[in-house]
């Protein structure tokens, strides 16, 4: 398949390239390199050392021979992605290409704006880019967990049938986010159902819970290949965040009660997740939901979890109590339905102890580029 990776140069983005690649498909990559730009804008950074995209790819082909074109561009510059379509022709499009940060959007005004701006308008250039050249592509849209927030009700995926005075209907599964990302991601939702309801888009929404680890066997094969790995208060996520703090001997940084339960997985089940769902396109109209993450977990179990393997491995650290900086529910019911991937043949990678030891040998390489100040969380909700 010809498929177009925006945000290509990402977390997520890059692993699936190169994963997707290695299948066999014929990859683009379109990314405007922003998220390296936030890094300057923080003063922070992957702690692994990152290599230009132009090095990254010339490294691959040299590496496998496979060839990925790179488009570096903005969504929000419609001309521009218009063109990359017209040459590209894709069956599918994934698009990873958005400010992903709950703490960066909620920094300030100018940050909530630039978030939903950034997200909400370039998913709505997507959505007429495939309607005008390529009405027939795939559209595999990065959604997350986050969109229905914490209900006391047990998470459908993307749709649950309600029975109201005496009528029932299967209607989109009630959101209820914790910060202006998180709602971007439900006006991205509602926006893609409506393409799909009105023009007869083909789409699937990915509501993705936190990925964690480093690697992917692709991404191993050479340094120049390695992927980013956040840990700063903004962009670093929980596990990760936990294991890199461990590195650097810092406590792991819990906030509030830390019975928060999210959906987690690992980045290796984020690249097949994405090749299970190009491979079984959504029909026509179809705006069709998977919850992608393995499995559930709360805050304080996973940095026990790391304190305990970090002792394993002769590093003592505390597992740290901190003023909560967001406004969230600490304690509360979490059950979300995940089976629309496992049924499509999705075999989980599980968090065990030997994964934690694998990205904390990584963290260990590279500790000392952590920025020390950018560790604790500077952004709050109030
Ligand atoms: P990332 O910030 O590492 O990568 C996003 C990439 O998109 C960056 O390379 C950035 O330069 C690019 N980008 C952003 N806005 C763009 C624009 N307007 N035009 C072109 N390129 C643009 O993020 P990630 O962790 O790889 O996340 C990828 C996607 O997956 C995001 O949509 C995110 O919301 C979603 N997601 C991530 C996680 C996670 O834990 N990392 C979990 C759930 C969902
Ligand atoms: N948390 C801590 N300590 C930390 C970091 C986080 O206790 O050091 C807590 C937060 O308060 C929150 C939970 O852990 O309750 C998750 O926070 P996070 O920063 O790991 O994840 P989140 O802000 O939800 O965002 C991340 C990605 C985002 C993605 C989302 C998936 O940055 O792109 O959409 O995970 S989900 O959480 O399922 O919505």
């Amino acid at each position: 398949m010809k498929i177009i990776i925006a945000g290509g140069d990402g977390f997520c983005g890059w692993p699936t390239a190169l994963y997707l690649s290695k299948k066999g498909h014929d990859v683009s990559i379109v990314d405007n390199l922003i998220r390296r730009k936030w890094d300057e804008e923080l003063h922070s950074n992957s702690i692994t050392p990152l290599a230009t995209l132009e090095e990254r790819v010339a490294k691959w082909k040299e590496l496998t021979g496979k060839e990925i074109r790179t488009y570096e561009g903005d969504l929000n510059h419609y001309d521009f992605l218009r063109e990359v379509l017209k040459q590209e022709q894709p069956d599918a499009f994934v698009h990873f290409a958005e400010q992903r940060s709950a703490p960066y959007s909620m920094i300030d005004r100018e940050h909530a704006v630039f978030t939903q701006t950034n997200n909400v308008v370039g998913t709505l250039n997507v959505l007429y880019g495939i309607k005008e050249i390529v009405p027939e592509c795939h559209l595999i849209k990065l959604g997350t967990m986050g969109e229905y927030g914490t209900p006391n009700i047990e998470i459908e995926e993307g749709y649950i049938e309600i029975e109201h005075k005496g009528r029932k209907d299967v209607l989109p599964f009630p959101k209820q986010p914790n910060s202006f990302y998180h709602l971007s991601k439900v006006h991205d939702s509602h926006n893609i159902m409506f393409a799909c309801k009105t023009w007869g888009i083909r789409a699937t929404d990915l509501n993705q819970g936190i990925v964690y680890g480093l690697d992917t066997e692709e991404t191993a094969m050479d340094p120049v290949l390695v992927n980013r790995l956040d840990y700063d208060g903004v962009f670093g996520t929980a596990l990760n965040r936990f294991i890199i703090q461990s590195a650097i001997g810092h406590d792991l940084t819990v906030y509030g009660k830390g019975q928060q339960i999210r959906g987690f997985l690992n980045i290796r089940d984020t690249v097949r997740c994405i090749e299970i769902a190009a491979e079984n396109p959504a029909d026509n109209g179809e705006f069709r939901v998977f919850n992608q993450f393995t499995e559930e977990f709360s805050i304080t179990d996973l940095a026990e979890m790391v304190q305990r393997v970090a002792k394993e491995e002769g590093i003592e650290v505390e597992v740290g109590k901190y003023d909560n900086p967001r406004i969230e529910a600490e304690e509360h019911f979490y059950r979300a339905v995940n089976t629309n991937l496992l049924d499509l043949g999705l075999e989980p990678f599980m968090l065990t102890d030997d994964v934690i030891k694998e990205i904390l040998h990584a963290a260990l390489t590279h500790k000392d580029r952590v920025v020390k100040e950018n560790v604790l969380p500077n952004v709050t909700w109030k």
